[in-house]
């Protein structure tokens, strides 16, 4: 199948699945997003294939983000919708019966960290930064970041990172458990193909079975923590203060939060 907006290259079992708008470091529009979801759901049905890897294109970011753009004029039924679709596609990512691994080249922010929490894996290039800036934007995590990246790295980092928006570098991402390995960029795609081919050469259904259970065993009050996440975008896509954060993004200022 084609996409406008990713790569998806396949070798033999392994698909590699690149996010490919470079012009806005591959920010998640709706757009994307909606590939995002039939890609995986193809990659679901055929058989044919063993391991995911999930990467973006060019050498400086993985996803920066959702795209901003989109996410200004949103009121806060479209802010909740939006952020409910969006679970719901990661959802489909974390729980594809195939092993999925993120190839961290460069940024991994806002939407884009999410993505790379809800795969299976994450390799990070050294150059890699990750971060949670939503509260830059006056908004939140929206696409289950609260509630993956407090499982992955602990109440007290999350929230550090969360309420802070601050960037970490590759180092320190896998120092707190967010990221899994740390390569130089020339031995990122080798080293996710390598981990890849090992994993495809396994049971297909033994791996599947062992993701399952996996993922059940953190499950604990995650739906739930979804749904407050939703609600609280929602309530964001209302203030004045997500309309001055977007807008100093692109005026390119520092914003001024007023509380409203
Ligand atoms: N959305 C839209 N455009 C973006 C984004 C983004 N997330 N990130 C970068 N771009 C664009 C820039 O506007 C710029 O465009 P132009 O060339 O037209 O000015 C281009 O990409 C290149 O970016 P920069 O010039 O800013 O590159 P720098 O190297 O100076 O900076 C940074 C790189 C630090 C990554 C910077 O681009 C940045 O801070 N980006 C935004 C990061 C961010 O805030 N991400 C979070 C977004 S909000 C989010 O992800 C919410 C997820 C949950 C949503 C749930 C409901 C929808």
């Amino acid at each position: 199948m084609e996409y406008k907006n990713l790569l998806v290259e396949k070798d033999g079992t392994i698909v590699t699945v690149t996010i490919n708008r470079p012009k806005v470091l591959n920010a998640l529009n709706d757009e994307t997003m909606a590939e995002l979801e039939a890609c995986f759901e193809e990659l679901e049905k055929d058989d044919g294939v063993r391991a995911v890897i999930v990467t973006g294109s060019g050498e400086k970011s993985f996803v920066a983000g959702a795209d901003i753009g989109e996410l200004k004029d949103q009121d806060r039924k479209g802010g909740e919708e939006r952020s409910l679709r969006g679970q719901a596609i990661l959802l489909k990512i974390e729980n594809l019966s195939k092993p999925v691994i993120a190839a961290i080249n460069g940024y991994a922010l806002g939407g884009g960290c999410e993505l790379a929490m809800a795969c299976d894996i994450r390799i990070a290039s050294e150059t890699a930064k990750l971060g949670q800036p939503e509260v830059n934007l006056g908004i939140i995590p929206g696409y289950g970041g609260t509630q993956r990246l407090t499982r992955l790295v602990g109440l007290g980092k999350a929230k550090e990172l969360i309420f802070t928006g601050e960037m970490i570098h590759a180092q320190e991402a896998h120092r707190i458990g967010l990221v899994d390995k740390v390569v130089s960029p020339d031995q990122l795609m080798e080293t996710a193909k390598k981990m890849a081919k090992t994993i495809a050469g396994k049971g297909p259904i033994a791996i599947a079975n062992a993701k399952k259970a996996i993922n059940i065993a953190l499950d604990g009050n995650v739906k739930k923590g979804r749904e407050v996440e939703a609600e609280g975008f929602g309530v964001l896509c209302e203030t004045e203060d997500m309309k001055e954060g977007m807008a100093a993004f692109f005026e390119k200022r520092e914003p001024k939060f007023v509380g409203k």
